[in-house]
């Protein structure tokens, strides 16, 4: 047995509280390596010696190349665990805890793994509209200007600080009000609005005002009118937080400029060096150096302060769902602590949502974010459906992966995204092929997760550079923009119409290298769901054994099945085609 590669570890997304009775228990073994594995678990502090044990066996839910995953999920009056691993090969056996590989288990439960206490207050609890939110991502200056129209002409104008403020495209709150009847019909239950208060700069992260809506936008009532009307259709709103550093115009910084050593609020930044040389490179902490983004200091409590009330007013004055918050990583975990804090306390399911590109497990134990931007899941759809680049060994191996990099139901939290306002258009790395963005976004709109959709990918909208990959909506779909429309809105539909693609199980049925063929199964009680993807560039006839069911199509063309008997099914995909079969 490959001792090395086994691990488990205590109070991380290894062991975590799903409920006050519930606890998931992992573990993980080398490759093919373990033939049954057991999960033996007691009262950690009753007295009754010796400690009376419970087992339950473990599944092997997730593989990746050098890993297989086991996972238990134990419901128990306990609230006070204690636990060991059986695990067994061919020839040998162990009990595993402590780290320690054992014959047979000591007797002392002290020395067992421990779940000391499953505090309810520590708990990940994801706010329950998140898991249904299908969500699309609106760059507020690209979107609209009035019904079916956006300007597309700059804006410039004098704020109320007699500060420039500017945009590129004329999109305007009152614009995207004029089109919820879209977004509606999209099937969109949740927008996410890229920053829209008083900011110098297009895209508004360069904030000056934090307590008023940017005049290009329009006034803190149009945002007021759109939560409202959006609220009525029964649509999410989440803003854009950009606590991480401030516009030079922001009042504190452009007090500094002023006043230099004397301003009260040279501690609002760090460690400002004066005469302040307002440069490229500044000689100050900025955002990527970027002058006009000086770094708040987020350690200081009156800047902590300052943004709590930031984060609970605009819950208050406009009755927002969410927050997605920039730069969330360069910002220390007190700041978040306290932020979350403050906002769960004005309303307790509001969702919040860190932008983090890399591994977030520390910002998701419950106390900070509740999900975070998955750019893993991005990049994987990029590499394996955009560019062809990745095997579906490779996929399927992320994919397993990033089921077991968080907590499960922060998993089902992630907000996973094709296209950002940060990123080249996924049609730019299909090279506008757009049967490689609906295989995506079949996968996007079937898997694990809150899908976020960027404004325009169901227009087609594609650009490799900032300016092209913002660019203005358009609402005049030709007919191959009008069909990709419908194709979203169908898919959307399809994951509204069962529990089993929010809520539901995930397991992988086929992965066929030398088809390219990617098969998972999503399942809630009695709903079970099958997702065939075909991600090669070349037209096949499929053969998936049908287990002894009858299945149905629920998504794709009814005319790829050849044949669908309880033995098996056989289907002729096109090149990047898929198909949802659903069991009758
Ligand atoms: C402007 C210009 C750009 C230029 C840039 C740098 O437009 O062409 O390259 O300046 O000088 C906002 C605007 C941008 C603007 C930027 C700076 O939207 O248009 O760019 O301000 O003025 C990293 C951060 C991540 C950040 C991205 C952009 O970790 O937080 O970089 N994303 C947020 C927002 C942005 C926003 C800002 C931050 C600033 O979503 O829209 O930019 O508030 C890897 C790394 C990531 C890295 C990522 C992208 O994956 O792991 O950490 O993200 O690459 O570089």
């Amino acid at each position: 047995m490959k001792l090395e590669a086994i691990m488990h570890i205590p109070l991380s997304q290894y062991a975590f509280a799903l409920t006050e009775r519930t606890l998931v228990i992992r573990l993980r073994t080398g490759k093919n390596d373990v033939r049954r594995c057991e999960l033996f678990y007691g009262d950690r502090v009753h007295p009754t010696n010796p400690i009376q044990v419970f087992s339950i066996s473990m599944k092997k839910v997730a593989s990746d190349a050098l890993f297989d995953y086991y996972e238990a999920e134990l419901v128990s009056d306990y609230t006070r665990v204690c636990y060991y691993f059986y695990l067994e090969d061919e020839s040998t056996h162990y009990y595993y805890y402590g780290q320690q590989f054992l014959e047979k288990p000591g007797e002392d439960r002290t020395e067992y793994f421990q779940f000391p206490y499953i505090r309810r207050e520590d708990m990940a609890i994801i706010p329950d509209w998140a898991k249904d939110a299908v969500m699309y991502q609106i760059f507020p200056d690209s979107f609209a200007t009035e019904k079916g129209s956006i300007a597309q002409q700059p804006i410039e104008k004098m704020n109320h600080l007699k500060e420039r403020s500017s945009t590129l495209n004329g999109g305007t709150l009152k614009g995207i009000e004029a089109n919820l009847d879209y977004i509606e019909e999209l099937g969109i239950n949740c927008i996410y609005l890229n920053p829209i208060f008083v900011a110098g700069e297009y895209h508004k992260y360069d904030i000056m005002d934090y307590f008023d809506v940017d005049p290009c936008f329009g006034t803190k009532q149009d945002l007021k009118e759109l939560v409202a009307a959006c609220h009525k259709r029964e649509i999410k709103v989440i803003l854009d937080g950009v606590f991480n550093h401030c516009g030079a115009q922001f009042f504190a910084f452009k007090d500094v400029l002023e006043k230099g050593e004397m301003s009260p609020y040279k501690d609002w930044f760090y460690s400002l060096k004066f005469p302040i040389e307002f440069t490229t490179p500044p000689n100050y902490e900025a955002f990527a150096y970027v002058k006009e983004m000086p770094k708040l200091n987020t350690g200081h409590p009156a800047v902590i302060d300052y943004f709590c009330k930031v984060g609970t007013y605009w819950l208050q004055e406009a009755d927002i769902d969410g927050w997605r918050l920039d730069v969330a990583n360069e910002v220390n975990h007190d700041f978040w602590r306290a932020f979350r804090k403050a906002v769960k306390a004005i309303k307790s399911d509001v969702f919040l949502i860190g932008e983090i590109w890399e591994d977030s497990e520390v910002w998701l134990q419950g106390e900070q974010f509740d999900s975070t931007m998955n750019y893993r899941f991005t990049n994987l759809c990029r590499e394996f459906f955009a560019k062809g680049s990745m095997s579906v060994t490779a996929f399927n191996y992320g994919i397993n992966q990033m089921l077991m990099r968080y907590q499960r139901q922060v998993t089902y939290a992630q907000m996973n995204l094709i296209d950002s306002h940060d990123v080249p258009r996924f049609l730019h790395y299909a090279k506008e092929d757009e049967r490689k963005l609906s295989l995506a976004a079949l996968f996007l709109l079937t898997f694990v997760g809150v899908p976020s959709i960027l404004y325009g990918d169901e227009l087609l909208i594609s650009g490799e550079k900032e300016l092209e990959y913002r660019k203005p909506m358009i609402w005049h779909p030709n007919t191959k923009e009008q069909k990709m429309i419908d194709y979203y809105k169908e898919l959307i539909s399809l994951r509204k119409s069962s529990k089993a693609f929010t809520s539901g199980t995930f397991k992988v049925i086929i992965v066929d290298e030398a088809k390219g063929l990617y098969v998972f199964e999503r399942r809630e009680e009695t709903e079970r769901f099958w997702v065939i993807l075909a991600n090669t560039p070349n037209e096949a006839t499929y053969t998936i054994p049908a287990e002894n069911n009858k299945w149905q199509v629920a998504f794709g063309n009814p005319e790829t099945i050849i044949e669908n008997n309880s033995r098996h099914i056989s289907l002729k995909l096109k090149a990047y085609e898929g198909l949802v079969l659903k069991q009758c």
